[in-house]
């Protein structure tokens, strides 16, 4: 007979591994359950938002010259809210905010966290009913407690980061997020409203047959690219080719079927945006960490993602990520075909 297997809650899970880390005080286990909290509010709001009058345009233009959907401002002022009562983060550079949001004072006097947070990527697809997400990457301040927390605590290479991890709103909506100590997804149960362990220790495959790129910008693209492309389409049964090509526009979507088949998601720079249009503090950095954690490749073409340094809490990087056989053969590409600075 099969033993009924033990649930493990996302609570439960971070206690338990609270023991990877002797020295934290519980504080980085607090700040990841008041993110879960956040994230099951925001799923609610997102799996209604084809009911209620809270999608469609609020009029109002985000940092990113883009229009605001009330979900993003509601994903953002809840995940705000959340770290702000937490109690363990001292500033967070989000996506919705030009400039960096300070939480002073009272409980968080002393907190030794910062976030940086994509609240709802790929919010251009809400009225579509497609999969979004929340991307969130957590570093120690560089700032002393007793002084404010600054733009210059968030400019830290990836390399740094204590944890970081993503929520995607789909047909389930899991938390999957990593501490250095490999990555686990968790997802919410709505019976019990709990994100339970159930994908532990989870690993890219080395190889797939998806590449992922919006191939409308295709004649915009570094030559080394198309030539990738044309790699990807040309068949060869020793190599699996030719590969499936598959973009869904929503990064966490696109990302996470990745992360589970094998795969490669490029945004390169275009003659748009020559910088690629993913933001490094809150979408690749925290993608690449816990890429690199489940065995796969994470860089903008040519240098690996985590050790680039950020001089701008919005600045663009190109990315290639996931498999890490693919991503390399990209990246061999790149470099025969299109120099690019490091
Ligand atoms: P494009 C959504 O706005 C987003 O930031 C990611 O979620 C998505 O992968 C990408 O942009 C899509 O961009 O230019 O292909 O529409």
């Amino acid at each position: 007979m099969n033993e009924k297997k033990r649930v493990i809650t996302l609570g439960q899970f971070i206690i338990e591994r609270q023991a990877d880390f002797p020295y934290a005080k519980g504080e980085l286990s607090r700040l990841l359950r008041d993110i879960g909290i956040a994230a099951k509010i925001v799923n609610r709001e997102v799996n209604k938002a084809g009911l209620v009058d809270i999608i469609g345009d609020m009029g109002g233009i985000n940092v990113q010259g883009e229009k605001v959907k009330k979900l993003d401002v509601f994903a953002n002022d809840q995940f705000i809210s959340a770290l702000r009562s937490g109690g363990e983060c001292c500033g967070i550079a989000s996506e919705e905010n030009e400039e960096i949001i300070l939480i002073e004072g009272g409980i968080s006097q002393d907190a030794k966290y910062v976030i940086a947070i994509d609240p709802l990527d790929g919010s251009s697809n809400i009225d579509v009913n497609v999969s979004i997400g929340t991307i969130f990457s957590i570093y120690r301040r560089n700032s002393s407690t007793n002084d404010i927390c600054n733009t210059n605590d968030f400019m830290q290479p990836g390399t740094l980061q204590v944890a970081a991890g993503y929520i995607i709103y789909g047909s389930s909506t899991m938390l999957v997020y990593t501490t250095g100590k490999g990555v686990n997804g968790f997802t919410l149960d709505p019976s019990i409203g709990e994100f339970c362990l159930s994908h532990p220790d989870m690993k890219i495959p080395a190889s797939g047959k998806v590449y992922s790129i919006n191939e409308g910008n295709y004649v915009h693209f570094p030559d080394g690219v198309k030539q990738y492309i044309k790699y990807c389409q040309v068949e060869d049964k020793d190599t699996n080719r030719p590969y499936t090509s598959r973009y869904i526009g929503s990064l966490v979507a696109d990302f996470h079927r990745n992360m589970i088949k094998g795969g490669i998601y490029i945004y390169p720079s275009t003659a748009k945006s020559p910088n690629g249009k993913l933001r490094l503090l809150y979408e690749c950095n925290p993608l690449a960490f816990i890429t690199e954690q489940a065995g796969g490749k994470a860089s903008n073409g040519k240098s690996r993602i985590l050790q680039l340094q950020p001089d701008e809490i919005h600045q663009r990087s190109p990315l290639f990520i996931g498999s890490f056989e693919m991503v390399e053969k990209a990246e061999e590409f790149m470099l025969k075909y299109s120099q690019i600075e490091a």
